[in-house]
């Protein structure tokens, strides 16, 4: 049994449609961010860090992974499956996780920041996160004319960049011009997993759903916990 400590967020729903895919035993551990119990000292013995995801491995002497591409990474070869074991094959798929990890997740995260949750509107900086996640969805897309799947088969690293690019309406960022991109995100959408990944726990705001003032309110919960973070604690 896996203990994953998540909420809904892409991040979040990496692991848990990993998962779901693996078809591994699993026990939600839903954290409430703007509550800050991801600062809480229990969950800090799990992950340093305070940010969810993180799982603990109760079949394996309780080992704690954070960091969401650690966690697929880890779950990918405990059950050898969405990587393949092959040194390119595996390459290929490291390279695609370290995109979104390093490009996708914070210019996206950046631009929700920026676009929705500072109470200031600093136009500069939503420009720039916004339109560099534009410039990295191209990159997919581009990739995507020539491949079904980013890396080889369906892996762990379209798992993890399809959890964040899904949210693109909430970043403000659109998918229009991007054919390939858009075939891609509705193939990865069909998979029941994924479908069953995302609902654990469920998104709490859908934009075309839900309306204008749902998304406010959800933005003003997340902007208390954007400003709970950046107070970093005193050294000693
Ligand atoms: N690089 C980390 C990022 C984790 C992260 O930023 N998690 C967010 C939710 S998506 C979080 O826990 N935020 C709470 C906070 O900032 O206090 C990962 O991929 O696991």
């Amino acid at each position: 049994m896996i203990d994953l400590y998540t909420a809904a967020t892409p991040n979040g729903h990496k692991v848990s449609i990993a998962l779901e895919e693996l078809e591994l035993p699993y026990a939600l551990q839903v954290l409430n961010l703007s509550a800050g119990d991801q600062k809480a000292p229990a969950f800090l013995a799990i992950n340093p860090n305070g940010r969810i995801p993180a799982i603990v491995d109760r079949d394996a002497d309780n080992f704690a992974v954070f960091e969401s591409g650690a966690c697929l990474i880890y779950l990918a070869e405990k059950t050898g499956r969405l990587m393949p074991p092959d040194t390119k094959g595996r390459s290929r798929v490291m390279q695609w996780l370290m995109f979104q990890m390093g490009g996708i997740g914070p210019m996206m995260g950046q631009a929700n920041v920026f676009y929705r949750y500072f109470p200031e509107k600093i136009q500069p900086a939503i420009d720039r996160y916004q339109g560099e996640s534009r410039r990295l969805f191209a990159v997919l897309d581009g990739h995507l004319k020539t491949h079904e799947y980013l890396a080889g088969d369906y892996s762990i690293a379209d798992i993890a960049n399809w959890a964040w690019v899904r949210t693109h309406r909430w970043s403000g960022v659109s998918v229009e011009g991007f054919p390939h991109l858009q075939r891609w995100l509705s193939a990865i959408r069909a998979r029941p997993a994924v479908q069953r990944g995302i609902e654990q726990p469920a998104t709490q705001v859908h934009l075309r759903r839900d309306g204008d003032e749902a998304a406010q309110r959800y933005a003003e919960q997340a902007r208390a916990m954007v400003e709970m973070g950046q107070a970093p604690k005193d050294a000693s």
